[in-house]
């Protein structure tokens, strides 16, 4: 057999600087570190990532194509519906509802869960998400975003709404999509936090920080002090106390912006109890839940009622919660004033 002569010798490679590590590309990377993965989470995320594009594309154009304002139903949670909440809902349950591994998809926009499969069918995983947290602030150009969380499906559980509550320490996987000044994706597997931009010149998310870390402390508080003379006495007592050491205050209205600024610059995010909500504004399954496994996973922390958030064990789908997240040091803070801790 003859030998092919060696090649010419080859031209050196112009050097390129893009940076080519994809989402999909990481996942993919992160699951070969896991002799046991099977690549069916990656699966889901790569789904996942398509609906975020889609709706990047919609939340950008949403002037341009009058898909702004209110569509004119109440929500499960007897809000008013944006047109943009029941666009983002169809587009991630098309993106995932084709992917055979998933049993169950929950939305923040739907009263119940929607029933694929059954574990038996090969429905391994199931997905809770609000398609689009913070849009009643879209007319006016504030980032708003989708959070996701992905928990296993226990095929022995024949109730769907049981297979769903489960403690915020069971999720498999978690992460948000911040639709701002660039689309930003934010996820967890249970190894760090990293973070990916959307490149729209390549049409993908690509990596731009690994093993995101919160600042151990900041002096600045996240939260809506319209509400304040309703809070229960230790936030008030807390937020006396940043006046008096030099806090400053920032509050988008948007969690998943605020929670985003938290993530990076350090601080604390806080919905307490108000008037309208004793129990809470926020949900806790799929709003709190994948937030809370983000910041702890960035060396943050996340509480609620004076417990580690990620222990509560739900009662049902759409229940809400208080919550105090960001930077150890700050959530510590708040807990002395609230419990003396
Ligand atoms: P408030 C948006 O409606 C949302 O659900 C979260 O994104 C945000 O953190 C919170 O409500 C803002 O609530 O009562 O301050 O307007």
């Amino acid at each position: 057999m003859t030998m092919m002569s060696s090649e010419p010798e080859q031209a050196a490679r112009p050097p390129i600087k893009d940076n080519l590590m994809s989402l999909q590309s990481h996942i993919l990377s992160e699951e070969a570190r896991h002799p046991g993965a099977t690549g069916e989470l990656s699966w889901i995320l790569s789904a996942i990532s398509l609906a975020g594009k889609t709706i990047a594309n919609k939340v950008r154009r949403a002037r341009i194509e009058d898909v702004l304002g209110e569509h004119g139903d109440l929500n499960v949670q007897g809000e008013q519906q944006q047109k943009l909440d029941v666009i983002a809902n169809e587009i991630i349950m098309r993106c995932l509802g084709d992917r055979a591994n998933i049993a169950v998809l929950a939305s923040e926009e739907d009263e119940e869960p929607t029933i694929l499969r059954t574990g038996s069918e090969g429905g391994k995983y199931c997905v809770l998400f609000d398609p689009l947290d913070g849009s009643s602030n879209l007319s006016f150009g504030v980032g708003v975003g989708t959070i996701f969380t992905i928990l296993r499906n226990d095929p022995n559980v024949p109730d769907v709404q049981q297979t769903l509550q489960q403690p915020g320490t069971e999720q498999v996987a978690a992460g948000y999509i911040l639709y701002g000044s660039s689309t930003v994706f934010v996820l967890t597997t249970g190894n760090g936090v990293d973070l990916f931009v959307l490149d729209q010149s390549i049409g993908s998310f690509v990596l731009v920080q690994r093993n995101v870390r919160i600042p151990e402390a900041n002096r600045v508080y996240s939260i809506n002090e319209a509400y304040s003379d309703h809070f229960p006495g230790g936030f008030k007592q807390y937020l006396q106390w940043a006046h008096e050491n030099g806090y400053s205050s920032r509050y988008i209205g948007s969690m998943v912006a605020d929670v985003h600024r938290t993530l990076l610059q350090g601080g604390v995010f806080l919905y307490p109890p108000t008037k309208k909500h004793p129990e809470g504004k926020l949900r806790l399954m799929y709003e709190a839940f994948p937030m809370a496994m983000i910041v702890e996973h960035a060396g943050g922390k996340a509480f609620a009622d004076g417990k580690r958030l990620l222990d509560v064990v739900p009662d049902n789908l759409h229940q809400r919660t208080s919550v105090i997240m960001g930077s150890p040091e700050e959530v510590d803070r708040v807990e002395q004033h609230l419990h003396g801790g």
